[in-house]
Formats: structure tokens, sequence, C-alpha cells
């Protein structure tokens, strides 16, 4: 049986994503740090690995994937996990929910977006902060009111964790990180409550993760 690899780092949102699915699906694997705040996911070996330049990267079953919502279907699928609801309505609704995050907030959130924004802007960490809050406090707003069109008993959209609960926390650790304030968001904080509570979430926390200094 192939090993499973996953090239991480600990503060990567999308990395945390796979960390949970790896969790949630019970798969013993090994986190190979790939450090972003070094540059390491430029070098040659890692551009090999993935020529985007990117974590994470997911080596199982033989294969080697990229992006984390297609690894994410890939372990739902191969793994039943049951990350999207059945009816295909409330499916599509489901993934919106998702993507809103990982499709639309967390790549302007990205370390070399808000970095280039930084320079641009002549700036330094408050540069930084002022980027990330401009962006992560609505697309926060935008979730919550997302979430209404489901009951959340008590993860985004039932009673299971599935995608939308896996894209939320690690942007919400992202949001507690730059000092966005989410505590008026009740649908949100319930959900990241449950969550957090969750064995296969708290193994995944970046926490769980940082390098000893
Ligand atoms: N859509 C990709 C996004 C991956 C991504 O943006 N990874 C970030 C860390 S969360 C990264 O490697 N950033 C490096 C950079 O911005 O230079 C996925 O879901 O895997």
């Amino acid at each position: 049986m192939a090993e499973t690899v996953l090239f991480d780092y600990w503060r990567s949102s999308a990395a945390y994503r796979m960390r949970i699915a790896l969790h949630l699906a019970g798969i013993a694997y090994t986190s190979v740090p790939v450090d972003l705040s070094k540059g390491e996911h430029r070098t040659p070996d890692h551009v090999a690995r993935n020529p985007q330049g990117l974590v994470p990267v997911l080596d199982i079953d033989g294969h080697r994937f990229t992006q984390s919502l297609a690894m994410l279907e890939y372990l739902d699928e191969t793994r039943g996990l049951n990350l999207l609801p059945e009816d295909p309505v409330t499916r599509a609704h489901a993934r919106a929910l998702a993507y809103a995050i990982a499709v639309d907030l967390h790549p302007v959130c990205n370390l070399s977006v808000a970095t280039q924004a930084r320079e641009m802007a002549g700036g330094g960490q408050d540069k930084m902060e002022f980027w990330m809050q401009r962006f992560i406090r609505p697309g926060l707003v935008a979730f919550e009111g997302l979430l209404a069109g489901f009951t959340q008993a008590p993860y985004c959209c039932g009673d299971t964790p599935g995608l939308a609960d896996i894209c939320l926390m690690p942007q919400l650790y992202n949001a507690t990180r730059w000092r966005v304030n989410t505590d008026d968001l009740p649908r949100l904080s319930g959900v990241a409550a449950a969550c957090a509570a969750h064995p296969a979430f708290a193994a995944a926390h970046p926490d769980k993760w940082q390098p000893a200094a």
C-alpha cells in the first residue's frame, strides 16, 4: 500500500482543509512541511510536485494530487465521507457555501496576493492586516447569509461535517489571525463551536502542526 503524504504548511488554509479530511477519513499520513515563510514552495523540488508552486499536494493510493477541492472530492468518492448532501439541489447549495470561501474569498487572501498588495501600498504589516480585514469580514458576513438556507444541526448543512465546514474552519483561523471579529455572526459561531469540538478538526488545527521555534 502506497504511503499517504501531505505536503503541508501549518498555516495554509488549503492544507488545513486536507488535514481535516484525512483525519475524518481516518487515514494515517505523513506531513512533509513546505515552509511558505521561507519560500520553499518556489523551490524546484516543490514546483516539480506542483507546477503552481502551491500547497497542499497529496500523495495517496499511488497518485499525486493538487488542488484541495479536487482532493476533497477524491477522498469523498473513495472513502465515502458524505461531504455533500444527496439531493442535487441541496448539494449545489452546499457546494456554493464551500466555494464562497474556497473559490472567492481564499484566493484574494493568499500570501502572494496580500504580499503584492502590501508592497504596492508601500507598507508593512498594518497594510497586510487592512487587506485581510477588507476581504475576510465581508466574505464571512456573506457566508452567514448563505447559511440561512440550511439548518445548522450543528454543522453548516446538517448533522455531519461536510465540505462547507472543512472550508470554513481554516478561514475562521485566518479571521482570528488577522483580528476580524465574527462574534456577531451566530450561525457561523455555532458551526465553529461544533467543528472545534470534533476530534478530526481538533487534530488538524494549526496549533498542533506549528513547528517548534
Ligand atoms: N486552490 C488551491 C489554493 C492553494 C493555495 O493557495 N495555497 C496557498 C497556501 S493556503 C499557497 O501555497 N500559497 C503560496 C503563495 O501564495 O505564494 C487549493 O485549494 O489547493
